[in-house]
């Protein structure tokens, strides 16, 4: 069965970012919990960021689970990403997510590379980026499974990445690999901007499929946009996706509101296929 989870952010950078809540983790946890969501996703500035949250006490307070950590700190915050043309600063956003990864793994929850998988360029062309992913995904899917857990790598639309824009190009990226600890994080978003037909786009990913990013199309909660959701539900069921429909959206008109609208909405779309 799909589960519900709604993101909290803890990076002052991202104030502006797609997040339902933000600062107050206590806070979130609490509102997430009254709602009815079964986890909270956290986007913080660090791993060390992570270890110091009051987060054991948090979920077990309110049976909450951690459904995923994000990374992209290490771009928002260092200009960090995975196809950097300078080695050492490439060596350094790996190290950024391995450190993310162990610290999700305490909760059982993966860490997700999104902003942090970075471009190709002049400087890197398109080919040698792709080798620069795909071998920090062997490399970080390999270590993410030897701490029990998966790497979750999210294809962005074209104005956030040149790299994989659709689920079919992460699939055949992911089936390149040799380790089998990475899957694909579907955000309805992203799809929207670049799938032909965004249950198509789910079925591609197929057993692929490790998180889902539930939002409308214009990133505001589901059911504040023109997202169709009936055929997305139908084509989850179908791939017999089981993992969570995590809420990244903007907080409009603000955190609560939006965190109600996509709970109401994740029990219309999810509770009654
Ligand atoms: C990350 O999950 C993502 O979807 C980005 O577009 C947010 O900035
Ligand atoms: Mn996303």
């Amino acid at each position: 069965m799909i589960k519900s989870a709604v993101t909290v952010s803890l990076v002052e950078q991202a104030r502006r970012g797609p997040f339902v809540f933000h600062d107050d983790l206590s806070s979130a946890a609490r509102h997430a919990a009254e709602m009815g969501f079964d986890a909270i996703e956290v986007f913080a500035p660090s791993a060390a960021g992570i270890r110091d949250l009051p987060l054991a006490e948090l979920l077990s307070t309110h049976g909450l689970q951690l459904a995923a950590v994000g990374t992209g700190a290490g771009m928002v915050i260092h200009g960090l990403n995975l196809c950097d043309p300078d080695a050492e600063k490439r060596a350094a956003a790996e190290v950024f997510i391995r450190d993310i990864i162990d610290a999700g793994a305490e909760f059982g929850a993966p860490a997700i590379i999104g902003s942090m998988q970075g471009r190709w360029s002049e400087a890197v062309p398109q080919q040698e980026a792709l080798r620069l992913l795909s071998d920090s995904l062997e490399r970080l899917g390999d270590h993410a499974g030897s701490r029990g857990t998966v790497l979750i790598y999210e294809p962005l639309n074209r104005y956030e990445t040149n790299l994989c824009t659709t689920m079919k190009q992460g699939a055949e990226l992911l089936n390149s690999l040799s380790t089998t600890a990475v899957r694909l994080l579907a955000d309805l978003f992203h799809m929207n901007i670049e799938e032909r037909c965004i249950a198509s786009g789910l079925r591609d990913a197929g057993k692929h499929l490790g998180h889902v990013h539930f939002v409308d199309s214009n990133r505001q909660a589901a059911g504040f946009g023109h997202m169709d959701y009936g055929p997305i539900a139908a084509a989850l069921q179908e791939t017999g996706y089981d993992g969570y429909a995590s809420a990244e959206a903007f907080p409009i008109p603000d955190s609560i509101t939006t965190a109600q609208q996509t709970i109401d909405s994740f029990r219309s779309v999810f509770r009654t296929v």
